[in-house]
């Protein structure tokens, strides 16, 4: 019997990693390269295994620290006779560069001299000790324009997970990897249309770590955040990034089909662990929980007149060879379009949806608008009113007036609670080129309607971008889907879950409204109001809608 130190191996060159996970308690027996913690830092997350094989004696560290290689991580009785002396941590087991750094490129063009554009290889750069790693996620296709720095790929070992960003900018030629396959470092991942680029010799094509771009390298860990998307009705962040779990949770859960991001997590940060997976099989298993795709069929297969089974006498998906009739093209859906559509369709099904139409009498607000943007014209620093943000304050006074729009359906059955939020986040519809993303203000009782719109500008931007961040898709308690600048009467928006309403807007027009002796030209704004009958009544509905016109129509009521 001896006591052995066991300590954080090579972890690459990152510094200070946080421990986020204790996978094993004193007195447990471990094997060998059992894992024994998890770390976390901005870049990666990856689990430690243990140098030896033996009974837990004494854990060194505790959740928070901070720890670095070479790190006392706990102390080990086995069965050998060694020294208490630390034996050497295995180096090659779990370490991995957090850090994935951007590659040198080769150019595919022989030509040496400079050119208006060229073709350039990006490769996997140095991931550390991992020798062959398994394609988890591909974030873009060819046709692409991507930015320097711009994640690729997700790896995944079963000790540590990171994405791959692009060493260059430009558009994506072709794509060298999909889904499942393996890679290493040196690994070609792309061929991208670089403009302005100069065509390196062939021979450069070893990709090698770059300490400058590796500082800069952007690559978040997957298991903190994948750079979500959020689509337009259903900005539920949390279902839009890869959950908070390590790599061995994640590839657990998808041997069990388990979904992810409907396990709630109790570690910190809502990581989800080991027994939050175990406790969520076994509810579902009970019979306790359901997924979401189960409760998704099930109203389709209580309704069937045939009986048992999910959507039984649904006729199968029209199978058309388009050919036949004439000319075609496939395109593949962006990533965007692919994310929401998953979660437009979900909340399509789940949620009970009712539309009320109405009407914002908002020729004096338009007025208002279109007078303060004058005034202001002549400065150069001064922010342009939109409606839009008016409606954004319009909505935070109706959300104080009819709680029950700022909440959420939390829980099931007899546990099923409503979360009533005391907070107002509004988020707002934006349309990109990749496809709808609803960006939030958060706190928008307190801001003015020049803060509001100047932060619309930027957040719209951002969005159109593709730059906004999961922080700024999240957190939202009602959202506004602004077709105004475009055209149309009215539309039926979809709410954005764990959200319970969502006001659609549509372009104003001038029309005949009888004052009691005559008709007078009104601008008149179309408002069509979704909501979860589940939680809200009709009335209610009706009563907001007429509530937020009435605010429309006469803002000072805003400041009754
Ligand atoms: N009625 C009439 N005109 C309107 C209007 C309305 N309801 N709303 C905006 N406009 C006008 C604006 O005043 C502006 O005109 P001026 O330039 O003369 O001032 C013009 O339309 C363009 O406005 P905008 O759309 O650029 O600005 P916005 O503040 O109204 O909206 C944003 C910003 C980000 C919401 C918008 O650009 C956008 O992306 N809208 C689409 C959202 C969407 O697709 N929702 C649907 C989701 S359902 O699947």
């Amino acid at each position: 019997m001896a006591l052995v130190e066991v300590k954080v191996p090579d972890i690459g060159d990152v510094k200070d990693v946080a421990v986020i996970e204790l996978m094993v308690k004193v007195g447990d027996t471990v094997a060998l390269e059992q894992s024994l913690i998890t770390v976390e830092s901005d870049k990666a997350s990856m689990e430690i295994p243990s140098s030896a094989a033996g009974v837990v004696k004494e854990i060194k560290i505790a959740i928070g620290d901070k720890v670095n290689e070479g790190s006392l991580v706990l102390l080990l009785e086995t069965a050998g006779e060694a020294a208490v002396a630390a034996p050497a941590p295995a180096p090659a087991v779990a370490a991995a560069s957090a850090a994935p750094v951007a590659a040198p490129v080769a150019a595919v063009a022989s030509a040496a001299a400079p050119a208006a554009s060229a073709l350039v290889e990006v490769f996997v750069p140095d991931i550390g000790d991992f020798e062959s790693v398994a394609v988890i996620e591909v974030f873009v296709k060819i046709g692409d324009t991507i930015k320097v720095e711009q994640s690729l790929i997700t790896v995944e070992s079963d000790k540590a997970s990171m994405e791959i960003p692009s060493s260059h900018a430009g558009v994506i030629k072709d794509l060298k990897v999909k889904l499942g396959d393996k890679v290493a470092k040196g690994s070609l991942l792309a061929i991208v249309e670089v403009k302005g680029a100069v065509a390196a010799p062939a021979v450069a094509a070893a990709p090698t770590a770059a300490a400058s771009v590796a500082a800069a390298a952007p690559a978040a860990a997957v298991a903190v955040a994948a750079p979500a998307v959020v689509p337009a009705h259903d900005p539920t962040v949390i279902n839009t990034k890869l959950p908070h779990a390590s790599p061995s949770i994640r590839r657990q859960a998808r041997e069990l089909g388990v979904p992810l991001d409907e396990v709630k997590g109790s570690g910190p940060h809502g990581r989800i662990q080991e027994i939050d997976l175990q406790g969520f099989v076994k509810s579902v298993m009970a019979g306790a929980v359901q997924t979401l795709a189960q409760k998704a069929l099930a109203p389709a297969a209580s309704s069937s007149s045939g009986g048992g089974g999910a959507f039984p006498g649904l006729l199968a998906w029209p199978k058309v060879d388009f050919e036949k009739f004439g000319a075609i093209e496939r395109k593949d859906m962006s990533r965007i379009k692919k994310i929401s559509g998953a979660n437009l369709h979900r909340n399509w099904v789940v949620i009970p949806h009712v539309t009320n139409h109405d009407d914002a009498d908002i020729t004096e607000l338009e007025a208002f608008r279109v007078q303060t943007n004058k005034e202001n014209e002549k400065n150069p620093a001064a922010v342009k009113v939109t409606m839009l943000a008016f409606m954004i304050k319009a909505a935070v006074a109706a959300l104080k007036k009819f709680p029950e729009f700022n909440a959420s359906l939390e829980g099931e059955g007899d546990a099923q609670k409503l979360v009533l939020k005391k907070y107002f986040h509004i988020g707002f519809a934006a349309d990109t080129p990749n496809g709808l993303v609803v960006p939030v203000i958060k706190d928008a009782d307190k801001k003015g309607i020049f803060e509001i719109s100047q932060e619309m500008g930027e957040l719209a931007k951002k969005a159109r971008d593709g730059k906004l961040g999961p922080a700024e898709m999240s957190g939202g308690c009602f959202t506004i889907s602004s077709l105004g600048g475009i055209g149309g009467r009215y539309f039926t928006p979809i709410i954005n879950a764990p959200e319970v309403a969502i006001m659609g807007v549509c372009k104003s027009q001038i029309e005949p409204k009888w004052d009691g002796k005559a008709f007078q030209p009104r601008l008149m704004l179309p408002l069509s109001l979704s909501w979860d009958h589940r939680v809200i009544d009709g009335a209610a509905a009706a009563r907001f809608n007429v509530y937020f016109a009435s605010l429309l129509a006469d803002f000072r009521r805003i400041v009754l």
